[in-house]
């Protein structure tokens, strides 16, 4: 699996935070992942992208602070944005905090999990596995139906 050093630093430095402090850690147990998705790739040229939503349904807010799969080099959580002249953009989305009870979308459009250096083509009717990981070092393996080519949501 691959991590970037920057989360696997931070983990670390957090984990040991919270054992000082004697703080719970709010527990990604607690994460729900329902309805995930993507679509299926032309070949490995371009990046993919992967969508779902990740449910919080513990006590204490949860930060997603990155994913991992072995089907990409390069995953990354993006969002996506059009400015006033309706110009198309996406970035990478940083940490993100899910509330307690809340849930946080990743759909076209928005939020999505981009899947970038694809080490094999994305295949209508396979699945891969995408690990979503959490600031307080849980990790929660999600396993993502590839649909067609030109899908926009899992009943369409
Ligand atoms: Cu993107």
């Amino acid at each position: 699996m691959i991590r970037k050093g920057t989360i696997l630093g931070g983990c670390a430095a957090l984990l040991l935070a919270a054992v000082l402090s004697g703080a719970a850690l709010a527990g990604s147990e607690d994460v729900v992942v329902e309805d995930a998705w993507a679509r299926a790739s032309i070949g490995t040229s371009r990046p993919g992208a992967a969508y779902m939503t990740i449910r919080n349904t513990g006590e204490e807010a949860l930060t997603l602070s990155g994913i991992s799969t072995d089907l990409a080099m390069q995953p990354e959580v993006h969002l996506s944005a059009t400015d006033a002249r309706g110009v198309n953009s996406m970035a990478p989305a940083g940490e993100i905090e899910i509330a307690p009870g809340e849930a946080v979308a990743l759909e076209p459009g928005g939020l999505h999990a981009m899947l970038m250096m694809l080490q094999r083509p994305m295949v209508e009717g396979e699945t891969f596995d995408l690990t979503l990981i959490f600031s307080d070092g849980g990790e929660v393996r999600v396993e993502v139906p590839i649909l067609g080519i030109a899908a926009r949501g899992l009943n369409d």
